[in-house]
Parts: C-alpha cells; sequence; structure tokens
C-alpha cells in the first residue's frame, strides 16, 4: 500500500481544519480548564468535529482517536488491517488563546500499529509538512531533510515541559538547565508537533519531551523520519507512539544527546 489517497484526504482536511481555526479564533473562542494549567477551547471541541465528520465521509471502517472526544470506533466489524486515525485539533493551545500565531493542526494514519501518513498544518504560516512511509517529507510540496549539525555545542535544540507540576516537571527542568548550558539555545515553542515539524525541515536540530501523547507524536514522528531525521524514546529505546516520550534529532546529534539527557 502506498497511501497516496489517505496523505491527500489528511492534507485537505489539515488545509480545511486550519481556515476553520482561524475563522473561529476572530469570531468566538472561550476558554476553560481541564486541569490547572491545562487549557481547551471551543475551537478545539469544534476543530476536532470538523477533522472526525471529514474523516469519516472518506473513510468510514477507520478508528479515530483525538485529544478531545477520545476514541470513536469505526463502522464495520473489523476484519484485516487495523486504521486508526490520531487527531491533535489544534497543538499548541495555550498560544492559540493568547494570540501567539505558534499552533497547527495534527493529523497521522496508523495501519496495523505502524504509522504510514503524518501530516501537520500551521495556519498562520500556511505551512503544510507531511509525509507517507517510503517517502521523502515535504513542506508545501517541496522535499525537506533534517540539519547535519554535528554536535550540541553548536545546536539549537527546542522541548517542552508538562502541564502538572510534578516529579517529570522537574526533571525536564533539569534538563532544560543542562542543555542550555552545553548547547547553542534551547527554544519552548509551545507546541510539540511544531517542534517535530522543524526538526524535519532543518530549522532546529533536535527535540526531545516527555508526558506527550499519541496524537502530539504521530504525525510528526513520521515526517520527521522520512526527512533523514532519527526519533527514539528519551532513553534511546525504540520510539512508540503511547510511550510517551520522545527524542527528534538530525541523527548526528542522537547519541549525545541520550548521554545529555540522562539525569
Ligand atoms: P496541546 O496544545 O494540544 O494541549 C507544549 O509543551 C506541548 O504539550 C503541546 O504540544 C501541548 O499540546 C502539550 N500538552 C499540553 N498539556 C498537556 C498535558 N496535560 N499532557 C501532555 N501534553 C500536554
Ligand atoms: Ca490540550
Ligand atoms: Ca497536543
Ligand atoms: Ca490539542
Amino acid at each position: 500500500m502506498t497511501y497516496h489517497h489517505e496523505l491527500r484526504v489528511a492534507e485537505s482536511i489539515a488545509r480545511q481544519a486550519g481556515r476553520h481555526i482561524l475563522r473561529e479564533r476572530a469570531k468566538n473562542m472561550e476558554v476553560s480548564l481541564k486541569a490547572p494549567n491545562d487549557l481547551v477551547t471551543n475551537v478545539d471541541r469544534s476543530t476536532e468535529r470538523l477533522i472526525t465528520a471529514a474523516i469519516r465521509e472518506h473513510f468510514p471502517d477507520d478508528d479515530i482517536l483525538g485529544e478531545e472526544y477520545g476514541d470513536h470506533q469505526g463502522d464495520s466489524p473489523k476484519v484485516g488491517a487495523q486504521r486508526r486515525w490520531l487527531i491533535d485539533p489544534i497543538d499548541g493551545t495555550v498560544n492559540f488563546t493568547m494570540g501567539i500565531p505558534l499552533y497547527c493542526v495534527s493529523i497521522a494514519l496508523q495501519v496495523d500499529g505502524h504509522t504510514v501518513v503524518g501530516v501537520i498544518y500551521e495556519p498562520n504560516r500556511d505551512e503544510l509538512f507531511s509525509a507517507r512511509d517510503g517517502k521523502p517529507a515535504t513542506l508545501n510540496g517541496a522535499p525537506i531533510e533534517v540539519s547535519d549539525c554535528p554536535k550540541i555545542a553548536n545546536a539549537v535544540l527546542v522541548t517542552g515541559f508538562p502541564s502538572g507540576r510534578g516529579e517529570e516537571f522537574e526533571q525536564a527542568l533539569e534538563q532544560f538547565i543542562n542543555l542550555t548550558r552545553t548547547s547553542r539555545g534551547v527554544r519552548r515553542l509551545g507546541s510539540a508537533a511544531i517542534d517535530l515539524a522543524y526538526v524535519a525541515c532543518g530549522r532546529i536540530d533536535a527535540f526531545w519531551e516527555f508526558g506527550l501523547s499519541p496524537w502530539d507524536t504521530g504525525a510528526g514522528y513520521l515526517i520527521v523520519a522520512q526527512a533523514g531525521g532519527q526519533v527514539s524514546a528519551l532513553d534511546g529505546s525504540p520510539y512508540h507512539v503511547e510511550g510517551r516520550s520522545i527524542l527528534a534529532s538530525n541523527g548526528a546529534l542522537h547519541a549525545e544527546l541520550i548521554e545529555a539527557l540522562k539525569l
């Protein structure tokens, strides 16, 4: 399977969702709290409904997992491949609520546990990052590649922090301090999917974070991999979409980063 059709559909839905997000932000945005420091808006929800409806129109048998509405089973009893879409309607909700133009739509398709299609769309920049298994990743249709920076001392990195204030948060702060000391700089953009897209196109040399969910990393994982990058869990073990931690790099930095991230 080449999943060419699925990728085209995902790209078209992501663009449609991005237009919806910009329109709704100007019209009626209502912010509410899921937990302390964990925001959601009516636009996150309406965008997920739009994306889910569009996927169901094209692929009614497929399962869907979205951040705001959870699991949605496809129509027919499962025979053959298990297909599941991962949807983050707005990745970077805090930026979205504040008017910081760094947020995106993230859509991935997994077949039998393998990610085969990934799309990240930044509506404010009109940038569409996409990939399918076995093909070069693209930005607005043009092939992209990771950077070739060989050492941390010359690298620009990016990370994020869990919204809770527990032990994981303290560990993330410690890693941030360590790498801020040893690298050219560590950015904190507020959208894990954009972080991954920027590693894929070489704007950033590597990204790490823990406490993430499948809809945050599914699409970005594939886009980095198909742009020639390397993706693993934070300790260097294989990346798993349900695994919560991720280290994505240009490849050249990967081993040095695994060492540097050990606490
Ligand atoms: P979101 O905007 O879709 O919620 C910021 O560091 C990144 O963490 C964003 O990708 C953000 O996704 C994600 N994030 C926000 N709250 C989170 C939570 N409670 N658990 C895991 N990830 C979260
Ligand atoms: Ca959220
Ligand atoms: Ca997210
Ligand atoms: Ca989200």
